[in-house]
């Protein structure tokens, strides 16, 4: 492909882009502050189909969100709430059992679990959901469980992230999900999630979970207090991890949405802000193979821009199982999408839709 720009130094990273080369920290900076969105369309299409081709993966999957009681208060979420507000809700092994048994026979192939860090659990309670999702649905993938939890079960257990997962692996869990990461930057953590796990912390779990086979996801709050510079370095953290352990899946741009947190007064980021974010993230983490537009946060009318864009992951079905987008203030009035509907929308964005499993294998039924 050939490429020409009037920015002597746009020009000179899009040449790189397109020739396959990594782009440094002060690139990746370059981009967001000064290319247009043309250009990085078409950048980010160029990494996106040297990976992924002409594809848009779906899954299908369901949530279990089994509290939101949280010993933590970070001042961006909407969804944990104190014992007695009428929003609480701790769910029992009985009602997780439950619900885990409403797929089971189904053609579903995810469960993803997260919630709030109940202050009284410990490693033995995540053990035990666990053990009754497998013991319900025994095929099933399941992803469980942000660093920030289990760092917190595994301080409480005293045992090191490597122990705590080799005995979560053994009840059957099989991935970690990407949440908890927020922005690295300790000064930035300070003011938006002051007490949680450290990125120190957040990255040791994740690197243990690596070197046990364990898969996982990463994050990024955008859209708040942040700057490029902390996105960036964010990210470069990320992808110095991933050429380590090749652990990480995909990587996920989560949009701060405003209401009902004490951060609400800042506002949010416009949709042409998501666009730039979702192409800068494509271009900067070569090495990851996938990047997830998770439509709860998103929007569902706004999945076609984010493929054209860079993502080729439009996440799952979810089936009405997930409350944290909700709570905060996503305008989709549903959390369940058909996979005609899905499949719809990668037809749109002028892409082959694949159905793919949770370590991202192609499936055909
Ligand atoms: O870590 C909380 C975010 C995350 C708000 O791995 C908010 O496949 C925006 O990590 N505005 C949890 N974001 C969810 C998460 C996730 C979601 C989907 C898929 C996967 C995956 C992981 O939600 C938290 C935090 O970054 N969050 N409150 C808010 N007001
Ligand atoms: Fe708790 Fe997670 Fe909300 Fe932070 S984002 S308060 S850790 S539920």
């Amino acid at each position: 492909m050939q490429l020409t720009h009037h920015n002597p130094q746009l020009h000179a990273v899009g040449q790189k882009v397109i020739a396959s080369q990594r782009i440094d920290e002060g690139e990746a900076l370059l981009l967001y502050r000064h290319a247009d969105l043309a250009l990085l369309a078409l950048l980010a299409t160029a990494v996106s189909e040297r990976l992924n081709g002409n594809h848009v993966l779906y899954n299908k999957n369901f949530h279990i969100e089994p509290t939101n009681l949280c010993r933590y208060s970070c001042q961006f979420c909407s969804y944990h709430k104190p014992e007695h507000d009428p929003q609480q809700w701790t769910l029992t092994l009985a009602d997780i059992d439950k619900t885990a048994r409403r797929y089971a026979g189904s053609d579903v192939t995810e469960a993803h679990i997260v919630g709030g860090v109940h202050p009284q659990w410990g490693l033995d309670e995540y053990c035990a959901i666990v053990r009754t999702v497998r013991t319900a649905l025994p095929k099933v993938h399941i992803k469980a469980f942000s660093a920030i939890e289990l760092h917190y079960a595994f301080e409480k257990e005293h045992c090191t992230p490597t122990e705590g997962l080799q005995r979560l692996q053994h009840e059957g869990l099989n991935s970690i999900p990407g949440g908890g990461a927020e922005i690295f930057d300790h000064e930035v953590r300070q003011q938006i999630c002051p007490d949680k796990a450290s990125p120190e912390q957040w990255l040791a779990v994740h690197k243990a979970a690596h070197q046990l086979g364990i898969s996982s996801n990463a994050t990024m709050l955008y859209g708040h207090i942040e700057r490029y510079e902390h996105r960036v370095a964010h990210m470069a953290a990320i992808r110095a991890m991933q050429d380590q352990t090749g652990g990480f899946s995909c990587f996920i741009p989560l949009k701060f949405r405003a209401a009902n947190n004490p951060m609400g007064h800042l506002g949010e980021v416009p949709l042409s802000e998501d666009l730039r974010n979702y192409a800068v993230c494509r271009i900067f983490m070569d090495n990851i193979a996938h990047l997830k537009a998770y439509w709860p946060m998103l929007g569902i009318a706004h999945l076609p821009l984010a493929i054209a864009f860079g993502a080729d992951d439009i996440d799952g079905t979810i089936d009405d199982t997930t409350k944290i987008y909700t709570m905060a203030g996503a305008q989709d009035q549903t959390v369940r999408l058909t996979v005609d509907a899905l499949r719809d929308i990668a037809h749109g964005a002028g892409k082959i839709p694949v159905e793919r499993d949770s370590l991202y294998r192609h499936l055909t039924r």
